[in-house]
Order: C-alpha cells, then sequence, then structure tokens
C-alpha cells in the first residue's frame, strides 16, 4: 500500500517537475521548411498491456518496462547481471515509417491498443541562432513522444500535425527518439469508436526535424478577399517577435510590408499589381509566395482565387460552378494499403477523378486527410471538401470531447488555410438532430468562421422521407453556407431503382445542396446481366447510379455532389465472405484500381455536366 502510494506521489511530483508541454509550434507549410526527415526503419514493440504508461496498481511504470530509456538495453544487462528489462528496444524488429502497423505482421491486422516506436538519429547541435522542431504530420489515434529519454508531450487526434520544440534536448550525435502510439478511442473521441472505415493505427504520416531561426514565422495566412485584394495574416514566434519587420512577397505580383505588434502578429492587405491568374481546377495556377521576417523567409506555394455562395448556387471567382466530385477515404492504391500516401500514392487517386472522371472536386472524408493530399489537390486543380471526424455517434455532452474537437478542427484549418482547393470546411457527417448536438456544432461552425471566414461551410445532414417526398428538416441548415446530404435510397432500402428519380427534395432554405454521398455496393468483376440485376453486381451499382443521377438532375438547388466512394475500402464491419471480405464496395474502383461499370456512368454524367458549364 505504502509502495503504491509513494509511486503515485513520485509520480505527480515529476508531472509538477516536468508537465507534459502541449504541442508547441503551428509551423505553417513546414514540409516546404528546411527539414531533417525521420523517416525510414523504426523499431517497434507492442505493449497490449500497456505497461509502459503505468505500473500494474496504478502508479509509475515499472523501469523494466519503461520503452523510452535513454539506453542500449542490452549494453546495460551487458554491464549489470542483475538489470531487468521486459522489452528491448534496440533488438525489436524494424519498419519503414511511415505506414500503419496493421502492416507489420499478419497478427497486427486488427490490434487496438499501444505500440513503442523507437530509433536513433545523428543530429548537429543547432547553430545558436536556430531552433527545432520535432514534427509529426500524424499519429494516429494518440502519442506521447521521449527525445533522449524526455517526456516531450501529448496528442490526442489521430488526423492532424504536431510538433515539440526540442533546440535544448538535441544531443550533437546520437539521438534516441521514443513513441507510444495508442489507437484505442473511447466515447468521448471523435471519431468514437464505431465508424465504417479501418482505423489505420500507427504513424501514419511523416515525422521530421525542422530548424527555424530563433524568431521565426509560426503561421501565415494569404488569401484573395472578396474585395479583390490579396490578404495576409502573419504571426511570429521568439524573443524578437514583437516590433518586427515582415514582408509578404508574391512572385511576379508585388509586395506589402508591416510591422508586427506587441503579440508578434501582423494583418495587411495590398492591391495586386498585375492582373492575378486566378485558381480554377481548369487552371489551378500557384503563386511562389515568401514571408520574410527578420532572417526567417518562409516558402509556400499558394493560389488565388474566391468562392462564395449565392442564392442556391456556389460561385467560384464570381461564376456558378457545379461540383462534380466523388468522397474518398485516406488509402492508398492496392491489395493491402496502410494508409501510406505519397506524393505518387495522392496522385494516383486523385488523376482517377480529375482525368478518369471529368471531376472537379473531392471530399476527402471522413478526417483531415494528409497534407501530401491537400497540396496535389492544389496542383492539379480540384476543388475539396475537408473534415473532421465527427461522426454519428458523439458525446456531444462532454466538454473534454467538445475541446478535443475544436483543437482538431483549429490544427485542421491552421494546416490547410493556404490551400486554394479547399473551399468547404465540414463540422460533422450524420447526426442525429438534438439540442446537445446543435450546441455542439454550432460551436464548430463559429469556430470556422473566426478562423477563416474566406471559405464555405457545411455538414453531411441526414434528411426526411414521405412517400416521395424527402426534407431536408436540420435546423443546422439556418447556421450553413451550404446544406448537404447523404441519401442510399435503393440500396439500404428496398425501393426499385426505376423509382428513384420520382423522389422529390425539398429544402427549408434558399441555399446551395450537395449530395455529399449517394452510393452501392458492387465487387468488381461480378456482373449479373438480368434485367433486375442483383445488389453487389457491377450492373446493379451502374444501374443505381444511373437512376440517382436522374434524381439529382431534378433538384433545382442542387450545386454538386461526391458521391460514395471513389474506391474500395477497408472496413471491419463489411464482412459479407463472397462481397466484401472486409472492404467496403461502394468503390467506383477496386481497391487495386479496377474500373467498375458505374466508373463510366458517373464519368460520363460529368463529362456532359463540365461540357455544359462553359
Ligand atoms: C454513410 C457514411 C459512410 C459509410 C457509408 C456506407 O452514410 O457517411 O462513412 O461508409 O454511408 O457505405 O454506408
Amino acid at each position: 500500500m505504502i509502495r503504491i502510494y509513494r509511486g503515485l506521489v513520485l509520480a505527480l511530483l515529476a508531472l509538477l517537475v516536468s508537465p507534459p508541454a502541449a504541442a508547441q509550434a503551428v509551423l505553417t507549410a513546414a514540409d516546404l521548411r528546411e527539414h531533417q526527415s525521420l523517416d525510414g526503419d523504426w523499431h517497434w514493440s507492442i505493449d497490449p498491456f500497456r505497461d509502459g504508461v503505468a505500473g500494474f496498481h496504478g502508479g509509475p511504470p515499472n523501469p523494466s518496462t519503461q520503452r523510452w530509456q535513454d539506453s542500449i538495453q542490452a549494453e546495460v544487462a551487458a554491464k549489470n547481471p542483475r538489470a531487468l528489462f521486459e522489452f528491448d528496444m534496440q533488438r525489436s524488429p524494424v519498419v519503414r515509417l511511415p505506414g500503419s502497423w496493421i502492416g507489420h505482421a499478419p497478427e497486427m491486422r486488427y490490434y487496438q491498443g499501444l505500440v513503442w516506436y523507437q530509433r536513433t538519429f545523428i543530429a548537429p547541435k543547432p547553430a545558436k541562432d536556430a531552433r527545432v522542431f520535432l514534427r509529426f504530420s500524424a499519429a494516429d489515434y494518440a502519442a506521447e513522444v521521449h527525445l533522449n529519454g524526455k517526456l516531450l508531450g501529448r496528442h490526442r487526434g489521430g488526423f492532424t500535425p504536431f510538433a515539440f520544440e526540442v533546440t535544448r534536448l538535441l544531443r550533437a550525435g546520437s539521438n534516441q527518439i521514443t513513441i507510444g502510439v495508442d489507437s484505442a478511442r473511447t466515447d468521448a473521441d471523435v471519431p468514437p469508436p464505431v465508424t465504417d472505415w479501418e482505423t489505420y493505427g500507427g504513424i501514419t504520416r511523416s515525422v521530421t526535424l525542422v530548424t527555424v531561426p530563433e524568431t521565426f514565422v509560426d503561421d501565415a495566412w494569404v488569401r484573395l478577399g472578396k474585395d479583390g485584394r490579396i490578404h495576409a495574416d502573419v504571426r511570429l514566434d521568439g524573443l524578437n517577435a514583437a516590433g518586427r519587420d515582415v514582408r509578404v512577397k508574391i512572385e511576379g505580383i508585388g509586395h506589402v510590408d508591416g510591422v508586427t505588434d506587441a503579440k508578434g502578429i501582423w494583418r495587411g492587405s495590398m492591391t495586386p499589381t498585375r492582373e492575378l491568374e486566378r485558381w480554377s481546377p481548369e487552371s489551378p495556377t500557384l503563386y511562389d509566395v515568401r514571408v520574410e521576417a527578420g532572417n526567417d523567409v518562409l516558402r509556400d506555394r499558394v493560389g488565388f482565387r474566391t468562392i462564395e455562395v449565392h442564392g442556391t448556387q456556389i460561385l467560384l471567382n464570381g461564376q456558378p460552378v457545379f461540383l462534380r466530385g466523388i468522397s474518398m477515404h485516406e488509402e492508398e492504391l492496392g491489395p493491402n494499403p496502410v494508409r501510406a500516401i505519397t506524393p505518387a500514392a495522392a496522385r494516383a487517386l486523385l488523376t482517377e477523378i480529375k482525368f478518369g472522371l471529368n471531376g472537379n472536386f473531392v471530399r476527402l472524408a471522413h478526417y483531415p486527410h494528409n497534407e501530401v493530399t491537400t497540396r496535389m489537390a492544389d496542383e492539379l486543380g480540384l476543388l475539396v471538401w475537408s473534415e473532421i471526424p465527427v461522426y454519428w455517434r458523439v458525446a456531444w455532452d462532454n466538454p473534454t470531447t467538445l475541446a478535443q474537437t475544436r483543437q482538431m478542427l483549429r490544427e485542421n484549418i491552421v494546416r490547410d488555410r493556404n490551400r486554394a482547393s479547399i473551399v468547404l470546411w465540414s463540422v460533422a457527417n450524420e447526426t442525429p438532430v438534438g439540442d446537445a448536438r446543435n450546441a455542439f456544432l454550432r460551436t464548430l461552425i463559429a469556430d470556422v468562421r473566426a478562423l477563416d471566414d474566406s471559405r464555405l461551410v457545411t455538414a453531411a445532414l441526414l434528411s426526411k422521407r414521405q412517400g416521395k417526398i424527402n426534407t431536408i428538416d436540420d435546423p443546422l441548415v439556418n447556421d450553413l453556407d451550404v446544406m448537404a446530404i447523404n441519401t442510399y435510397g435503393g440500396w439500404y432500402s428496398n425501393d426499385p431503382l426505376a423509382s428513384l428519380p420520382s423522389n422529390e427534395w425539398r429544402s427549408p432554405v434558399e441555399k446551395p445542396l450537395i449530395f455529399s454521398e449517394f452510393g452501392a455496393g458492387a465487387l468488381a468483376g461480378y456482373h449479373d446481366d438480368a434485367a433486375d440485376p442483383h445488389k453487389f453486381s457491377e450492373e446493379f451499382q451502374a444501374e443505381y447510379y444511373r437512376q440517382t443521377l436522374a434524381m439529382a438532375a431534378k433538384v433545382p438547388f442542387l450545386a454538386g455532389m461526391s458521391p460514395w466512394v471513389l474506391k474500395d475500402f477497408r472496413s471491419p464491419r463489411r464482412q459479407h465472405p463472397i462481397f466484401q471480405q472486409g472492404w467496403n464496395r461502394k468503390g467506383l474502383i477496386s481497391e487495386t484500381g479496377a474500373r467498375k461499370k458505374a466508373f463510366f456512368v458517373l464519368a460520363e454524367e460529368y463529362r456532359r455536366r463540365a461540357g455544359s458549364q462553359h
């Protein structure tokens, strides 16, 4: 008993002496900054009972299970015959990161819990006027990070970046980094434990050491306002952040100068000295942008465009645009994806949308995707719907859930608000109407507007159907710029497909609507040429698309669609032994990229719509 008590006191003291830091920097456009990649070979070790986090009585973990110890376990044991380790990170197996652990070994396929990763790296001693941050593009779902035996901090939320300053902790020469990643989620998390997709626990995105000058541009947001001027918000971090000269330069367009306030913040705007080539899917022009402050230069590639709503239309650069889209998960093509999105993997998926389907829009469901993907959308010219995983059953009354969700939303928006491709921020998917839910989502909507007033806010809502009449009766429509509905008549209902076009849609407000989902499953290669084809055949899916598209064509306030879904994706809840085998089969292409019949139906519809748009 006394030992347990002593353990607890020690644990509390340790917390007081070195409180685990929250993520410490935004590091906008970090992927374009000078950095050392820590991707590559890492040792890994599972810890199913979390012995590395706490002892079995709940106190601090026993030294024999502390994976992050700054030691070479075999050397310690060689010198000290009584040393006890119940792990040995340096002799644990090695995998290449980033990539989910579901690909590490067959027994990891459905593992939910804690896994430790460790590697060493050589770093020079940081220059006197430099600062170094350890940045994670994402770790799914919760992470704790240790450098040379010291806890740097923790992060929760598997889809957004976080960074810890390590300037003073780095050793000249060899350094050891250890990360505990825990994929288990509770009802208080977003997303909650039950979803319709694979969790992909682990370090799924790049790890880098980013070097910046002592005072640096931590955040810069540069965009075109509806007034035709370019606006910039800049925030410096460091000892000399206040009263500092700042210059924002746009290649071939001009520059604007200013001085930061006492908090290191400067906001300014400029009239472009030359006609801007506006970014659009047809012409995805990006400009080199430099934000200069003291010794720091932050570089980014930014497109300039406007997006707004007029009545039931969405206007891109002042012109009505119909969003010819598709939804997709973050999962690379191939028989055995591990959520490792390289630029080539992102390009392969987005190219299929842009040039295969004749699309101009992608819904990145159901959580913030890799920054590689949003950059690729900028480059290729695809409008983007970006969302956070407020999905199905969320703990609306739990203040911790709300706080965590707001943090995730902020991290997503701040990471990506320089991406011209992103036009919609979505705050939820298929959440049942109720007071607590409405209040929760309204807080998020207000946050979006405070963080970024230049884009549109949406959410995928549920609708009500009586006979042939579908009504959007969610009070949230009043708060959103664009309404969105997921509709599965004919797939999850027994309606004959031929009856779908006679469905009618009614809206309580004069706003644009997007069909953010509709879809039907089909196993690539399964054909049924009967007049009334069976579900899961390519023919059923193709006919479902024909009829649903005919329904959509009759909705006057429809401004776009992102059917479900580009590619078959892993979903542990989809266990039909013949048709699904752990995959949600609503893809228009199979997991390896084979195009199903419905692909061509949608591609033809989009070709027709693209033609009539000019
Ligand atoms: C939905 C969900 C999506 C599912 C899809 C389906 O409404 O938003 O996450 O995967 O339906 O296939 O049922």
